[in-house]
């Protein structure tokens, strides 16, 4: 059920639409030849008048089908649909493209039967001409429908690309903490970076595969690493999303004193976070175990463990010793790379038990209408 925005047709505005139904009503209504006047006028006009509102109703009624009903989407999806168009919009316009069309179908329907009616050419000209006058009208008031429709497209089809099936790992912490170089140095292939349409803020995804399950992490620059109190509206509403998302959250601390942030505004941003993503099991991890004085007094225990396991072919789920700080909390270098796989089997851990005991855990295409 992932909604492919990029898949979905361009849509056409009013002016685009109107051209193509009268074109092809034009060119339907020249075909038809009937050596009888006043049957050969009835049938091209009805004609017209029927092929203009084929091609509207079946335009505007596709794109409604095409797109995805909000009611069947991921919590995430329509999390994004309300931060970046909102929702109440995007159904409102969805349901003025149905009206329309009902609309257009029952104008055809009338004018048609005026025809069938009268043997006076000029009643059935009137029809038509009357026809295509409120067709027009109609499209007239589907019109900014179609172009908000439009631009909406161009918003979400940049929209980050992320499986709700599979697990996410939320990144947070202050800047300069490490959590780009945690995610690269956990990541296979290259990090994805997907712009927030809607701000200059970025996403970005590494990914790393355990028994065929891809576990994606996510970092927020600018959302989740500083007070609440200085984000935008818009900001807020991305940060409401990623509260459905995670499986599991890390909070990056940095003992270090190297980030820039003082500890307790760190401490500070922590109770923030929690208070963001209440349904999210958090894990705080202090980050540059490298730098931490005195070492972790596991450091080449760890070390040579994952050396270990590494030599002998990184298998299986191993239970490799975590790599702790003085204060008991887990720790890694990423520069170093000193408690990356502990830690890595760890999330894996997290992200299977969050699975097995969520209630929320719904098979695929699910709606999560509780939580929306
Ligand atoms: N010594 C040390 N420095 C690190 C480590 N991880 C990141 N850094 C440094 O900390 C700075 C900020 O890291 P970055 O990953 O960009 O932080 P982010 O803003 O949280 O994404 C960079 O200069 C990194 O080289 C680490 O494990 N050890
Ligand atoms: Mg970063």
């Amino acid at each position: 059920m992932r909604i492919e925005w990029r898949t979905l047709p361009t849509v056409l505005t009013e002016e685009e639409l109107l051209d193509k139904a009268f074109g092809r009503a034009k060119k339907a209504a020249d075909r038809v030849d009937d050596p009888n006047r006043v049957f050969r006028t009835r049938k091209q006009l009805s004609r017209m008048v029927q092929t203009s509102s084929d091609v509207l109703c079946t335009t505007l009624t596709e794109t409604v089908s095409l797109w995805p009903s909000l009611d069947q989407s991921p919590t995430f999806d329509v999390a994004m649909i309300e931060a970046c168009v909102g929702t109440d919009k995007y159904r409102h316009h969805l349901s003025m493209l149905q009206w329309g069309a009902g609309q257009i179908g029952r104008i055809s329907t009338q004018n048609v039967r005026k025809m069938t009616r009268t043997a006076r050419i000029p009643l059935m000209h009137d029809a038509r001409k009357e026809a295509y006058g409120r067709i027009a009208s109609v499209m007239g008031r589907v019109g900014p429908s179609l172009a908000w429709l439009g631009e909406a497209r161009e918003t979400l089809k940049r929209l980050p690309h992320l499986d709700a099936m599979q697990p996410i790992i939320v990144v947070c912490g202050a800047p300069n903490v490490g959590k780009s170089a945690l995610i690269g140095a956990l990541s296979t292939g290259t990090m994805e970076v997907n712009h927030y349409p809607f701000t200059t803020k970025q996403l970005h995804v590494g990914h790393f595969t355990h028994r065929r399950l891809s576990h994606q992490m996510l970092d927020t620059p600018g959302l989740l690493d500083r007070p609440m109190e200085d984000r935008n509206a818009i900001e807020q509403q991305a940060i409401a999303a990623l509260e459905h998302v995670g499986s599991v959250a890390l909070f990056l601390y940095d003992a270090s004193g190297e980030c820039g942030t003082s500890t307790e505004e760190q401490l500070h941003l922590l109770e923030e976070v929690k208070t963001l993503l209440p349904g999210t099991p958090l894990e705080v991890i202090t980050s540059k175990a490298d730098l931490l004085d005195p070492l972790p007094s596991a450091w080449d225990e760890v070390k040579d463990a994952e050396a270990a396991w590494r030599e002998a072919g990184s298998l299986g789920q191993p239970e490799l010793p975590l790599l702790r700080d003085e204060d008991g909390r887990i720790t890694l270098s990423a520069l170093q790379d000193v408690g990356l796989d502990a830690l890595r089997m760890h999330l894996v851990r997290l992200c299977e038990e969050k699975r097995d005991t969520d209630p929320m855990s719904l098979p695929e295409g699910w709606h999560r209408s509780d939580r929306v």
